[in-house]
């Protein structure tokens, strides 16, 4: 089959990927990743203070050439939108009024809204049905595949928090063994490609390559012939979806020889309710609004980066999507059904917090955001990761790193610590996850 998506499945629109991993100092913090040290090295720098607003859209704005109807650019305003386009399709499942501020967090709302590189605030991703919501991803909810296997066969009375019975549950482990048994019988890309599974995205952080399988996409849902499988490289943060490789016209595969499976997604047709998926309710499923498909780096916030780097854009990737992580090896602590699972690449163990320093300003970092700081010159900002996903501090912004600063990984319960000498406004952002930015002021 030929190895490039956009050309097989030309009448379905290709799954959608998620958020950006792709700048090249990914591949470098990756490698920090193993440190043993409880705290990372502390790093001072004289930053020359940059006033980057956070709302100036790049001069390079302009209106890019896309493979599907893409929202008009209009000039950045303040003012609620109350429609992206004059689509009944696309406004499904948004709220009649959006912010007029980034909000939410991939996997831990319901919508995410980021601003785009032309300024507008778009909505990326919609997540479960209307009504009840079930993430069930908190560790002490044992919500992950083996968790959920041992609470089954222990008989014990179920915790009120899974919201279901013990014949739903039993329903919901026979679906998950299926789709094991299918994962890790497809334990290496080579098996992938010779199963009609292609590669379509970069290497997503706790998560994987998204490798697609066209002649699943409109069979509707079977647990054990998954739409998608999710490999990934030990190595492989930084990899963009070139450098990872393809399934040759043989049906073999010709790429990096080190990707393990972790695990499956599905894709299925929108409902207004919570999808027939599942048994319970705590498949939760999402769908993703203005994301670019197959690009050299997965964006869901730039047009014009996914039409440079050769991907498909979409305004609506009219599907519900979600993760199975039932691979071997790849056990999810936050839920089976998890946006993020921190088994996978970048690994960051769980430790004992360190202190902060009892002169240092705190910056949390909590369900993918920054705290707000302002600190005088020289005082040490202390950078403290609640989150159980891993996050890396980078000077600058997505779109315009800046070489003052980069943190290495920052697993839970680590901090890093950062000192800036001259006063200013300094922008950041997380390279694992481009949608967390974050402003220090500097007195
Ligand atoms: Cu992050």
């Amino acid at each position: 089959m030929n190895s490039d998506p956009t050309v097989t499945i030309p009448t379905v629109k290709v799954p959608a990927l998620k958020i950006v991993v792709g700048l090249m100092i990914a591949a470098v913090v990756a490698a920090s990743c193993s440190s043993p040290e409880e705290v990372a090295s502390p790093t001072t720098v004289a930053v020359a203070p940059a006033t980057i607003s956070e709302a100036a859209p790049p001069a390079t704005t302009s209106a890019p050439a896309t493979t599907s109807a893409a929202p008009a650019s209009s000039p950045t305003t303040a003012a609620p939108t109350t429609t992206i386009v004059d689509d009944a399709e696309l406004d499904w499942g948004l709220p009649s009024t959006f912010p007029t501020e980034p909000t939410g967090a991939l996997g831990f709302s319901r919508y995410v809204f980021v601003r785009d590189d032309a300024g507008e605030i778009i909505p990326v991703v919609v997540e479960g049905g209307r009504g009840n919501q079930n993430r069930c991803q908190n560790v002490d909810q044992s919500c992950s595949y083996q968790e959920l296997k041992a609470l089954f066969a222990s008989g014990d009375d179920l915790p009120a928090h899974l919201e279901m019975t013990r014949d739903q549950l039993g329903e919901l482990v026979g679906q998950l063994d299926l789709n094991a048994a299918t994962v890790n019988r497809l334990a290496s890309p080579a098996d992938a490609c010779a199963a009609g599974y292609s590669p379509v995205s970069a290497q997503n952080p706790n998560m994987g390559i998204h490798f697609v399988n066209a002649s699943l996409l409109a069979d509707g849902f079977d647990p054990a012939n998954p739409e998608m499988l999710l490999y990934a490289s030990e190595t492989g943060l930084g990899l963009g979806r070139s450098d990872i490789g393809s399934c040759g016209e043989d049906g073999t595969w010709q790429g990096i020889d080190d990707l393990r499976v972790t695990g499956s997604a599905f894709f299925i047709d929108l409902s207004d309710d919570h999808p027939e998926g599942f048994a319970g309710p705590i498949d939760q499923w999402h769908v993703h609004y203005n994301s670019c498909a197959n690009g050299e780096f997965d964006s869901t916030a730039s047009v014009a980066l996914c039409d440079q780097n050769g991907g498909a854009w979409f305004d609506l990737q009219p599907n519900w999507m979600m993760h199975s992580y039932v691979a071997d090896g790849f056990d999810s602590d936050t839920g089976v059904f998890a946006m993020w699972n921190n088994s996978i690449w970048p690994i960051a163990e769980d430790r004992a917090g360190p202190t902060a320093p009892s002169d240092a300003t705190t910056v949390p970092i909590d369900q993918f955001a920054f705290g707000t700081a302002t600190v005088k010159a020289g005082e040490t900002i202390w950078f403290a990761n609640n989150d159980e996903i891993p996050h890396v501090v980078v000077a600058g912004t997505p779109a315009n790193p800046l070489a003052d600063f980069v943190s290495p990984v920052i697993g839970n319960g680590e901090a890093w610590e950062l000192t800036l000498d001259q006063p200013g406004s300094l922008n950041y952002y997380c390279s694992l996850h481009p949608s967390m930015v974050g402003t220090i002021t500097v007195e």
